[in-house]
């Protein structure tokens, strides 16, 4: 089972994000049929569950005050294909996991653990310790705070997400080698470890058309099998707003532990205003769509992003070491 990281700034759109990836999962567990999995403890289950149900009625979770988001946690399974026979090199044990497994904890940067361990960098908390083993990194950027005007606070507090998303991947990255190292006194390191980085930028319906246009970009994300493109446009807007993580991520080795090419998503979430005009972050309400075609009523909300994300992780889980041994970990939910 590999560990896997999401995390984000106050108020970055970290619950929505997991109401919204819940309820993705759920539309697209009938589809992706018995090859993905999703599975959470009843905790994280009841909270995402109850996130999406608000959303599925309008209402934006509400905000709150300590990071609960740290409390959640749930599984991606995938399953291994198997081929008709087996060369004789693959060990046996790989194909009769049928299930290869990503765990996902939410980490808030904002919260009281990740930022004493960013000024102090000594991983004492349980959570700082878990934090630092996943081999999957997702960060959450806020376009609703991208402005140009840089002495905004929400432009400074861009920044500063930026400086301490940045010290984490260093400190990411040194965790790995002094890992690798103890592995290798104990004769048991395969190589050089790889992290595998995503990045989601949240609340993108909040971008607005001056920024884009400053930036020399056009409202709409190329789809995600344009992946030069996607990318492209991505990095356009994290160049400005995120410069020092995207430096870290793409160049950035420490003692020869790097991140993988990272992958881009984007979030939205459809709102209106009693006017019609787009309503400012805090006070607007979801536009939710019609009952009939899907069976249920659900947000006006960036799917196929979900979905994207979801596939991106296949060949992820695949390519990490681990599996879940016991397939009833596994259950459908
Ligand atoms: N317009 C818009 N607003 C969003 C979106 N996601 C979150 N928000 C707003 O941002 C607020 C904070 O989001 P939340 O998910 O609670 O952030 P958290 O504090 O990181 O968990 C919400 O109450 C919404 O008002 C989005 O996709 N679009
Ligand atoms: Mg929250």
């Amino acid at each position: 089972m590999c560990p896997a990281a999401i995390l984000g700034d106050r108020a970055s759109g970290k619950t929505t994000f997991l109401g919204l990836l819940y309820a993705a999962q759920v539309r697209y567990g009938t589809q992706a049929g018995d090859t993905f999995r999703f599975h959470a403890p009843p905790s994280s289950l009841k909270f995402m569950g109850s996130i999406y149900e608000g959303m599925a009625s309008g209402i934006f979770p509400s905000a709150t005050l300590k990071d609960e988001v740290t409390e959640v946690g749930f599984l991606f399974g995938y399953r291994r294909m198997v081929m008709g026979k087996l060369p004789a090199w693959i060990p046996q044990n790989r194909w009769t996991n049928p299930f290869s497994v990503l765990h996902f904890t939410a980490y808030d940067v904002s919260g009281e653990d990740v930022q004493e361990f960013i000024e102090s960098g000594v991983a004492s908390s349980p959570i700082i310790q878990q934090l630092l083993k996943s081999m999957v990194v997702v960060i959450l950027v806020d376009c609703s705070k991208m402005t140009l005007q840089h002495d905004s606070p929400q432009y400074k507090q861009m920044l500063r997400y930026d400086t301490e998303v940045a010290k984490l991947a260093v400190n990411f990255q040194t965790y790995k080698v002094q890992e690798y190292q103890r592995m290798k006194t104990q004769g048991l390191a395969e190589g050089l470890p790889l992290i595998y980085p995503a990045i989601v930028l949240t609340k993108y319906d909040q971008l607005s058309d001056e920024v884009l246009a400053k930036l020399g970009l056009h409202r709409g994300i190329p789809p995600a099998d344009k992946e030069k493109a996607r990318r492209e446009y991505a990095e356009a807007i994290l160049r400005v707003f995120l410069p020092q993580t995207l430096a870290q991520l793409r160049g950035g080795k420490v003692a020869g532990v790097s991140f993988d090419q990272a992958a881009y998503f984007f979030s939205w979430v459809k709102t209106q205003t009693a006017d019609g005009g787009m309503a400012p972050v805090g006070r607007s309400q979801i536009v939710v769509k019609d009952a009939s075609a899907a069976g249920a009523a659900e947000p006006d909300y960036s799917y196929d992003e979900y979905i994207a994300f979801i596939e991106h992780f296949r060949e992820i889980a695949h390519k990490v070491p681990d599996a879940v041994n016991d397939r009833d970990q596994l259950r459908a939910v």
